[in-house]
C-alpha cells in the first residue's frame, strides 16, 4: 500500500538529544540510544471509519518521536499496518449496505489525507493485512510446527504459556487479563481453549465471511495481533525500538504480539519500548468508533480550522495523559496559532537559540510538548512586545516548530 507525501523537515543548528521515553513494559522512563537508524512499529487504523481527534494525538505522539531522532542526525524507519480486515470493519460494511474492501479503500484514503494535511510524517512501509497474509500463514504454520499454537474446530489459537515473558508488556493481573480480552477482540469464554487468554492466530473461513488460502491452515483470515507482528518482523526484526499505539492497546494487541514474535523467535524482547498514548474522550467517554462520540479531523478541516490549529491543539497536551477534547482545547490553539504567526512573520527579533534548545529539551524528556509550547510562547509573547533586532531569529523559530513539532507557520 502506498503510505502519504512527506512534508519537508528543516535541518536546525547543532543536534538535538537522545530520546528519553517511558515504557509501559519496564513501567519507567528509559532512554533510547538507537544505532544511526532507529526502527518504530506504530499500529495504524482499523478503516471503517474517518480519522477522529484521538487516533490523531496518538500519531501525533509518534510523529514527535520520529522528529526528536531526525533532529538527532539519524535515519528513522517507520512501519505502519492498515488493519483492511477485522471483524468490526466487516460488521460495520455489513450494517450499511457496503462492500468492505470499498469501504476500508474509502477510509484508508481519507486518513492519508488527514495525515497530510496534519504533517504526520509517513511511514516508509504503509501495509494492509490483507497483503500481509502470504506472509502471516507460514509464521502460524511455524508456531503450531513448535507446539505454540493449537487447533480449535478449525481455528488456531496461540498458547500464550509458550512464552515466559507473556504478561511483562502490560504487568496486569490474570483477572484484568481476562476482562480486557473479553473487551477487546478476544474470546476468553470460549470452551475448548487451553488457557482463556490465548488468542485467534488463524480464524477458519465462516459462511458469506472473506477468507484467503491458508495452505495448511485451510481458508481463512488472520487474528489480530499476528498481523502486525508479521509485518514489523518482516520489516524492522527482532530488538526494534519503539512499539506504539494508544493505552487501548497495551493487552491485548501489544502483550500478545510480543508472545508471538517471542515465541516464535526465541529472541527477547521484540521491541525495547511499548509506548501508549492516553485516551481522548469527548462529552466524558473515550472517543471511539463503537461508541459513535466522535470529532473527526476531516470533518473540521471542512468546516475550515487550519490543521496547524488542531495539530497545535493534540500538542497542547502530554501524550500520556487521558483528555477531553472541548471547544476550548480548539479556540486555545487558534489564538496560540495566531499569535506565533503574528511573532514569526516580524522582520527581525529576539535571538532565539535558547528556544531551540528548550524546544529540544523538552522533547527528549518524554515528549513533553506542552513544555515545548510554553518556551515558544514566552519566546513570542516577549517578541510581541520588545524590539529585537536578530534578523535570523523568526526563521529559526519558524523553523524550529515545523522541524520539531510539525507545524507550519
Ligand atoms: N488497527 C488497530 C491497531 S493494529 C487499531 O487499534 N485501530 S484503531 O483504528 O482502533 O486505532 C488506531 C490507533 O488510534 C490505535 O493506536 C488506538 O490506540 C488509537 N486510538 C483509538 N481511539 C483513541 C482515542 N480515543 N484516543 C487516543 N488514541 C486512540
Ligand atoms: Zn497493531
Amino acid at each position: 500500500m502506498h503510505a502519504w507525501p512527506a512534508s519537508e523537515v528543516p535541518a536546525l543548528p547543532g543536534k538535538g538529544r537522545d530520546l528519553q521515553i517511558h515504557d509501559t513494559a519496564t513501567q519507567g522512563t528509559i532512554t533510547l540510544a538507537p544505532g544511526p537508524v532507529a526502527r518504530i512499529y506504530v499500529c495504524g487504523i482499523t478503516p471503517y471509519d474517518a480519522t477522529h481527534i484521538g487516533h490523531a494525538a496518538t500519531y501525533n505522539a509518534f510523529d514527535l518521536v520520529q522528529r526528536v531522532w531526525l533532529d538527532t542526525k539519524r535515519q528513522v524507519h517507520y512501519v505502519q499496518n492498515v488493519t483492511d480486515v477485522d471483524d468490526p470493519l466487516l460488521e460495520r460494511a455489513l450494517r450499511d449496505g457496503h462492500d468492505w474492501t470499498e469501504l476500508a479503500e474509502r477510509e484508508t484514503a481519507l486518513f492519508r489525507e488527514d495525515m497530510t494535511a496534519l504533517r504526520m510524517l509517513p511511514p516508509q512501509h504503509y501495509i494492509g493485512a490483507v497483503e500481509a497474509i502470504p506472509g502471516i500463514v507460514p509464521l502460524v504454520e511455524r508456531l503450531r510446527d513448535a507446539g505454540a499454537a493449537y487447533d480449535l474446530e478449525g481455528d488456531v489459537y496461540f498458547s500464550v504459556e509458550a512464552d515466559p515473558h507473556f504478561g511483562q508488556v502490560s504487568n496486569l493481573d490474570a483477572e484484568a487479563m481476562r476482562l480486557l480480552s473479553a473487551e477487546r477482540g478476544g474470546d476468553p469464554d470460549r470452551p475448548g481453549k487451553k488457557n482463556p487468554l490465548d488468542p485467534m492466530l488463524w480464524m477458519a473461513a465462516r459462511p458469506g465471511e472473506p477468507s484467503w488460502d491458508g495452505g495448511s491452515l485451510g481458508r481463512g483470515r488472520p487474528g489480530w495481533h499476528i498481523e502486525c507482528v508479521a509485518i514489523a518482523l518482516d520489516h524492522l526484526g527482532m530488538g526494534f525500538d519503539i512499539q506504539g499505539g494508544g493505552s487501548d492497546l497495551a493487552f491485548p494487541h501489544h502483550e500478545m504480539g510480543a508472545s508471538h514474535a517471542q515465541a516464535l523467535t526465541r529472541e527477547f524482547p521484540m521491541a525495547k519500548a511499548y509506548v501508549h498514548a492516553g485516551m481522548v474522550a469527548l462529552h466524558g467517554a473515550k472517543m471511539s468508533k463503537s461508541k459513535g462520540n466522535l470529532v473527526f479531523v476531516s470533518a473540521l478541516r471542512r468546516a475550515g480550522v487550519d490543521p496547524a490549529a488542531i495539530r497545535l491543539a493534540l500538542l497542547s497536551h502530554h501524550y500520556r495523559d487521558d483528555w477531553e477534547w472541548t471547544d476550548d482545547v480548539l479556540a486555545e490553539a487558534v489564538a496560540r496559532l495566531e499569535r506565533w504567526r503574528a511573532a514569526v512573520s516580524r522582520p527581525d527579533g529576539l535571538p532565539a537559540d535558547g528556544v531551540v534548545e528548550e524546544v529540544r529539551e523538552a522533547l527528549s524528556n518524554d515528549l513533553d510538548a506542552p513544555a515545548a509550547l510554553a518556551a515558544v510562547d514566552r519566546w513570542v509573547d516577549a517578541q510581541n512586545t520588545s524590539d529585537g533586532d536578530d534578523e535570523s531569529a523568526p526563521g529559526l523559530v519558524s523553523r524550529t516548530v515545523d522541524a520539531l513539532l510539525g507545524v507550519a507557520l
